[in-house]
């Protein structure tokens, strides 16, 4: 992955990727209580499955949107507690500050300072996407932080992954993208650019046409040594 790495656009996916979606619940896990894990799986569940519905329904909603209604189908799902509209509130806006995981920051900087092109690729809102960067301390690493609200769809629809080739200028192959979502990883091989599944839940492969490029367990191996 490390061979020329000054030559090349690595454009990242945002949720799951860069950035902890299950550290919204966490940082609220005690108070609510035992269904704390289910309650973070069911919402990230469901906010990925209404993108994909809309999509083919073709009807426009914001990833703001169909995070709320994930979250309140989690709710009801998932909670045997009530959770109270205050705490609703600060689960929603723990998304706009989710944790980073442990070695991204690193790993980004690395990539940077080795000369590489480095951009966001993501189904969040513009203003979603800037606040969690922000909040990451991620604004001087990234040339472009791209939102697929620019295309009016969501992934893995292929005008989506076009955003990216357009903003940087290049061809597809000269795009490394990387992505914990495997349905991504399948879009984005789909669409012609090198893949690389980051695989941080021990996930078992799928999409076995759409393989991707390389594997990684983590992004700390994109930390020069
Ligand atoms: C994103 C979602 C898919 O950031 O994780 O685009």
């Amino acid at each position: 992955l490390a061979d020329d790495v000054a030559s090349r656009c690595y454009v990242f996916d945002a949720y799951g990727t860069l950035f902890d979606v299950h550290s919204a619940v966490d940082r609220h896990a005690r108070e609510i209580g035992a269904d704390a894990r289910r309650l973070s799986e069911v919402w990230r569940a469901k906010q990925l499955e209404y993108t994909w519905i809309y999509a083919r329904l073709e009807r426009k909603h914001t990833f703001a949107e169909v995070t709320e209604r994930g979250l309140d189908y989690a709710i009801a799902y998932a909670c045997r507690d009530p959770v109270s509209p205050e705490m609703r509130q600060r689960l929603l806006a723990s998304y706009r500050s989710l944790a980073l995981y442990p070695e991204v920051w690193r790993a980004l900087a690395s990539l940077k300072v080795r000369g590489a092109r480095l951009a966001i690729l993501s189904n969040g809102d513009p203003g979603m996407l800037t606040d969690v960067v922000e909040h990451g301390g991620l604004e001087d690493l990234f040339e472009a932080v791209l939102s697929v609200e620019a295309a009016g769809l969501f992934k893995p629809a292929p005008a989506v992954y076009a955003l990216a080739t357009r903003a940087l200028g290049v061809m597809p192959r000269e795009v490394t993208f990387l992505s914990a979502n495997r349905w991504d990883i399948a879009g984005a091989k789909a669409f012609g650019f090198r893949s690389v599944w980051v695989n941080r839940g021990r996930l078992p492969n799928e999409y076995p046409e759409l393989a991707p490029d390389v594997i990684l367990p983590d992004l700390s191996s994109l930390a020069a040594e």
